[in-house]
């Protein structure tokens, strides 16, 4: 908040063109007292509203034109073409048709995709083949590059979260375009993570850095152990799995964090409240959840939005199975900034 305290217009002038602003009238907008104040407005996209005017952009825009067909998920509180969904966090909705391919490129930022829609969609990063299916989360971290095709027929969508917000704000944001054979595969990088899911390790001496040993989680494998957790855990625990590179056990990117959950039907969960904002989305099941005592009714592959120690309460319909959704979130920026936060008020 700009506060003003009186200053003389002539030395407001003085400070002005020395490049100089008076602290005390911008410390409490630069330190809100107690918590946060961000722009973030909660929000909600329903798939089906926005897949009509997807299909829309499939016929008006060439993929070849477009780079990435995708329609942002602007957050309302930072006016109507926020290129971002939350502080931290870029989602948006990609369509790719038969037959198509978005060209080979790289970024700073990481991204990563959640399947929504669709059979035959793939996503080749740094050479190595991604087959997409419904729930799957695929990564292309920070740096690799990475084309999408569509070998299937009928429309084929997904959720594309970046963490280019963050990227943008530290003036790190750009891309490449291809040069020949660029899209390929480390094979000895590739091959030793295999081996070590084995529990089997190469000599030192042949050993590369694979920060990225996982690109591809499957949704049936997270769905699988969701369910099992769901089992054995005891009545009232959280079901939740956090997506994580196995080799380190440390989050799967630098910047997102990525945790699936099964919300067992009629039941109210009431979380902690965090410090990062989150894009949540739903993989599977319907139900409600309330963001800040604002009610969000979602189904199947829709997205919401929570800014920062918003209280949540998630309910999955009492007819019907579980409900799945998976939150996307700076958590791994917050604990890196030494600030990471979650509490819980009665
Ligand atoms: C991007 O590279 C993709 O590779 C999708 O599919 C969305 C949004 C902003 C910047 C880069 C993609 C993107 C993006």
């Amino acid at each position: 908040m700009h506060e003003t305290t009186g200053l003389s217009a002539a030395y407001r002038e003085q400070l002005a063109s020395a490049g100089l602003t008076p602290l005390w009238e911008h410390l409490s907008g630069a330190l809100p007292h107690g918590r946060p104040a961000g722009l973030t407005r909660a929000n909600h996209w329903r798939y089906r509203d926005i897949r009509p005017l997807l299909l829309q952009a499939g016929e008006q825009v060439p993929v070849e034109k477009a780079e990435r067909r995708v329609l942002v998920l602007s957050d309302p509180g930072r006016g109507p073409t926020a290129m971002q969904a939350t502080g931290g966090i870029y989602a948006g909705i990609q369509l790719i048709l038969p037959g198509e391919t978005a060209p080979t490129h790289r970024h700073s930022p990481s991204a990563a995709r959640v399947v929504i829609e669709g059979n035959g969609g793939f996503t080749v990063v740094n050479g190595q083949r991604c087959e997409m299916e419904r729930g799957d989360v695929i990564l292309t971290p920070s740096g690799q590059w990475h084309d999408h095709g569509h070998h299937g027929a009928g429309p084929f969508t997904w959720l594309d979260v970046l963490d280019l917000p963050v990227f943008t704000a530290v003036e790190a944001s750009y891309a490449e375009a291809a040069t020949p054979g660029c899209n390929v595969e480390d094979a000895l990088a590739s091959l030793q993570s295999r081996l070590l899911r084995d529990g089997l390790s190469v000599p030192a001496a042949l050993r590369r850095p694979n920060p990225y040993p996982m690109l591809r989680f499957p949704w049936q494998r997270t769905r699988a152990a969701l369910l099992d957790l769901a089992r054995h855990a005891p009545a009232g625990a959280p079901i939740e799995v956090a997506y994580v590179n196995p080799e380190t056990g440390e989050s799967c990117l630098p910047i997102m964090g990525f945790t699936a959950m099964l919300l067992p039907a009629g039941r109210t969960l009431s979380p902690m409240q965090r410090s990062p904002g989150a894009v949540f989305h739903v993989i599977e099941g319907s139900g409600e959840t309330t963001v800040d005592g604002k009610p969000f009714s979602w189904s199947a592959g829709d997205t919401f939005t929570a800014p920062a120690f918003a209280d949540l309460a998630h309910r999955a319909e009492i007819h019907g199975g579980p409900g799945f959704l998976l939150r996307i979130d700076d958590e791994p920026l917050h604990r890196k900034l030494g600030f990471f936060q979650e509490r819980k008020f009665a």
